[in-house]
């Protein structure tokens, strides 16, 4: 990926020959995320998006205007930020390098990369639940996939399979032992599979598709959620994306960064607040069935990353953004650990399994 031309970006924003400065925000792995200053004390947040992964940005910027008039028309547009548009008038704009940028308003804030305050965690589920609760009237058919089956579990095992045929393989030989344990896990695909061919059950609703805890704006006292960001996923999903993402990484006693990703687990606690918290809020719009395989969801989700992460590092590292040799393994390995450990939980405290 080129270095982001913040400076064109900024320029197209404000105008040659005005002064600002700007800094780097976020831990995203896929997009350069910023907020720059004015030296009148205005801030706006700028992002290039990662054009290699978003192939159609129009799509995403689309998406955020329908959302935004949506959330205004439930009194509740203080739930993302304000798209801001360019000098001439664009919502998008294309630098030098032919990469794309967006603006937004800059909402100052907290963000919390982990926690095990079981009230902190409530409140970021809670969010995100609220998030799909208050789009329920918005037609998801006007919303783009801004990327074609993203949280498409079937996909996702088929990108893995060819990886195998086609990836590095010394990488391959090195994590034959994690390849095993996750083709032995073909049940989630299949009741993947399932859901999507019963459409009258598992319905389609507007999904965030990355619902992780440092996605929440929380105020500077951390007690109260500001808005939602990282919208540039969000689009028609299944019920299980968010919830399951939410448990992938709020439940995790240690993050998918982790030097030492055999030692992570579920922390039951958080991992029934996560749940009761998300299904109290949202239960009222599920069906019987959605509702009857809640506990599929962060399933479903750590499965399905514990692919990706895995699919990434077979082809060389050439999705996920890594700061050491054998990081995207890592994560794999990670993802699966905490998989195991939700398993033995869901069976143990639940009586939930999934063949
Ligand atoms: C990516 O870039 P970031 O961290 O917002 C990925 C998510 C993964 C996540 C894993 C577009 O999100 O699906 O869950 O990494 N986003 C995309 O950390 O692939
Ligand atoms: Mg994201």
């Amino acid at each position: 990926m080129h270095k982001p031309l913040i400076q064109e970006a900024l320029e197209a924003l404000w105008g040659v020959g005005d002064k600002w400065h700007h800094e780097s925000i976020g831990d995203g792995l896929i997009n350069y995320s910023y907020c720059a200053t004015t030296q009148f004390n205005e801030r706006v947040f700028l992002q290039q998006i990662n054009g290699a992964v978003f192939s159609d940005p129009d799509r995403i910027v689309s998406n955020l205007q329908l959302i935004y008039s949506a959330l205004q028309e439930r009194n509740a547009a203080h739930l993302i930020a304000r798209p801001i548009p360019f000098k001439s008038g664009a919502w998008l704009f294309c630098d030098t390098n032919g990469q794309f940028w967006r603006a937004a308003d800059y909402i100052p804030s907290k963000t919390i990369h982990n926690t095990i305050d079981l009230s902190v965690l409530r409140l970021a589920v809670q969010g995100f639940a609220s998030f799909t609760t208050m789009l329920s009237e918005l037609d998801t058919g006007k919303l783009y996939p801004t990327l074609d089956n993203f949280h498409d579990l079937s996909l996702r095992y088929n990108q893995f399979r060819q990886a195998l045929h086609e990836g590095d393989q010394s990488r391959i030989a090195e994590t034959g032992w994690l390849i095993e344990a996750l083709e032995k896990r073909t049940g989630y695909v299949r009741l993947y599979r399932q859901l999507v061919e019963a459409p009258a059950d598992f319905k389609k609703r507007v999904m965030h598709h990355d619902a992780k805890l440092s996605n929440i704006l929380f105020d500077s006292t951390g007690q109260q959620v500001m808005a939602i960001a990282d919208l540039d996923t969000t689009m028609p999903g299944y019920f299980f994306s968010d919830l399951g993402d939410m448990v992938r990484s709020m439940s995790a006693s240690a993050d998918e960064n982790t030097e030492q990703p055999k030692k992570v687990h579920v922390l039951p606690a958080a991992y029934e607040t996560i749940f009761s918290s998300y299904r109290d809020t949202i239960k009222e719009q599920l069906t019987v069935a959605e509702n009857s395989l809640l506990h599929a969801a962060g399933l479903l989700m750590i499965y399905m990353q514990s692919l990706r992460f895995l699919t990434d590092f077979l082809q060389g590292d050439r999705y996920y953004q890594t700061k050491r040799q054998g990081q995207n393994k890592d994560r794999a390995v990670h993802q699966y650990t905490l998989l195991c450990s939700l398993e033995d939980l869901l069976q143990k405290k639940y009586q939930f399994h999934i063949d």
